[in-house]
């Protein structure tokens, strides 16, 4: 049988190949996995859409056999055969196996590397390229994907315009100890963007509400398990908004990507074994608190925060474990927060910027707020933060220019996904996990 064959037959993805129950199909992907037993041979092979078992016999299917029988682990292949009903069977089908195409036999000497056992995390990331292939590894790629998808649903659904914002960048967003710098052409120095929040203010002057999503980077020395250098954001803003419109888009955000996946990927959590039940409750309203009210809290429960500091890990998963969904802390010291944050109008030395912690320890998904929107002040803030000015003239621009309240947020999306599924670590949810010690593969 050829591919070209095999294509006009019924060719169907594991995922749907239920519905063809009774029907001889056509399958593409790879042997997962094969148990042989005598005269029978029961493959498991994978797709991507996900796993289904095979059972070839010797007598009925001779050849089917042979090409099998000792086949390599991860050998691409093109099976056809009938769906049957097989409650044993993982996803409840199994295909009697008539035909077998091998399209890449894995030498018998030279063996795919990740075996069906448990490896230490250090060789699985040495070999990301094929340990995504897993079934669990797959899963949470499908379930980022649906996040995003329902992310950018969300968004658009409220009327926000996607404005992409530029990864070369020629100065600091987010505090200057986590820039990288690059060496741009010439002489000239550039840095990749930390958040798209500056271009955003610039594009949402123009559209009104506005959106950008894409890689952002940080030089993070940490090696925690919610920091990657490389991550991608989420991050909304809009003309005339304030605090509390921003805290409410941002429980709206959370709740359709958290639901959606509930809905959308059942299956998949079903794979990582997540305890749905915990997630089935997110939905607005987040509970809120002020900052004041979290430093009271975390004394009371014994920890040594006071007023002023900013909140690390520790701190977070205290305050989030008090609640079923993920709670918003408002109005931190204006002192631990960024350049651009608007004082509160009643208590200057407030911020009106928020954070937004999940639940189950995984800590701040997002952090947002009001802007400036004042020149003078906005050129103070600067000064005071050894901000270069020349850099930030089209900043300021916008504050010359028709200046409005305004403001947004950034969603951290690897921290969220992390959370949805449910993994101790946020290198799992990007295909490609960039961190301290690792840009390979
Ligand atoms: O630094 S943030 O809190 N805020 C900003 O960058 C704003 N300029 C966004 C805005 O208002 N438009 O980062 C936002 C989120 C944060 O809550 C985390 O979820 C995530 O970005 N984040 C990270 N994720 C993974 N790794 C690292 N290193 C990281 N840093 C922030």
């Amino acid at each position: 049988m050829s591919i070209e064959k095999a294509t006009k037959t019924h060719l169907v993805t594991i995922e749907s190949a239920g519905q063809h129950e009774g029907a001889e199909v056509t399958l593409r992907g790879w042997l997962y996995n094969l148990r042989e037993s005598g005269k029978l041979l029961f493959p498991i092979f994978r797709d991507g859409t996900g796993l289904m078992q095979g059972v070839v016999s010797q007598k009925e299917n001779p050849a089917a056999f042979e090409a099998l029988r000792g086949l390599t682990q991860e050998s691409s292949v093109i099976v056809s055969g009938r769906v049957r009903a097989e409650p044993r069977a993982p996803g409840g089908y199994e295909l009697a196996v008539s035909e077998v195409e091998v399209v890449q036999r894995v030498p018998e000497n030279d063996p795919y590397p990740i075996q069906l056992k448990e490896h230490g995390v250090d060789f699985l990331l040495d070999r990301r390229h094929l340990w995504i292939r897993t079934p669990r590894q797959a899963a949470i790629l499908r379930i980022r994907a649906e996040a995003i998808r329902a992310a950018r649903e969300y968004m658009d659904d409220q009327g926000y315009i996607l404005t992409d914002t530029p990864i070369f960048t020629p100065a600091a967003c987010e505090g200057t100890t986590t820039l990288f710098e690059v060496q741009y052409i010439d002489e000239q120095k550039a840095y990749l963007t930390q958040s798209g929040q500056l271009y955003l203010e610039a594009t949402a002057a123009a559209l009104g509400k506005v959106y950008c999503f894409g890689p952002t980077f940080r030089a993070e020395k940490s090696k925690t398990r919610r920091h990657l250098t490389e991550f991608w954001m989420l991050e909304p803003e809009a003309a005339y908004a304030h605090l509390e419109d921003m805290m409410a888009l941002g429980e709206g955000l959370v709740s359709h990507m958290v639901q959606s996946v509930l809905k959308n990927r059942a299956r998949e959590l079903e794979t990582l074994k997540r305890d749905t039940s915990k997630l089935a409750g997110v939905k607005p309203p987040f509970p809120r608190i002020t900052y004041d009210e979290a430093v009271e809290t975390l004394q009371k429960r014994g920890n040594p925060a006071k007023w002023g500091d900013d909140f690390g890990g520790d701190e977070e998963t205290i305050l989030s474990s008090q609640f079923d969904r993920p709670v918003i802390v408002h109005r931190y010291p204006a002192a631990i927060k960024a350049f651009y944050m608007q004082p509160d109008p009643e208590r200057r030395e407030l911020a009106l910027g928020f954070d937004t912690l999940a639940p189950e320890g995984y800590g701040e998904i997002i952090g947002g707020g009001e802007r400036i929107a004042d020149y003078d002040l906005l050129v103070r803030r600067l000064r005071e933060n050894n901000l270069p000015e020349e850099a930030f003239q089209w900043y300021l621009d916008l504050r010359r220019y028709g200046s409005v309240p305004h403001a947004g947020f950034g969603l951290g999306l690897e921290r969220t996904v992390a959370w949805i599924c449910g993994t101790e670590h946020i290198r799992e949810v990007i295909p490609f996990p960039r961190m301290i010690y690792r840009v390979y593969p």
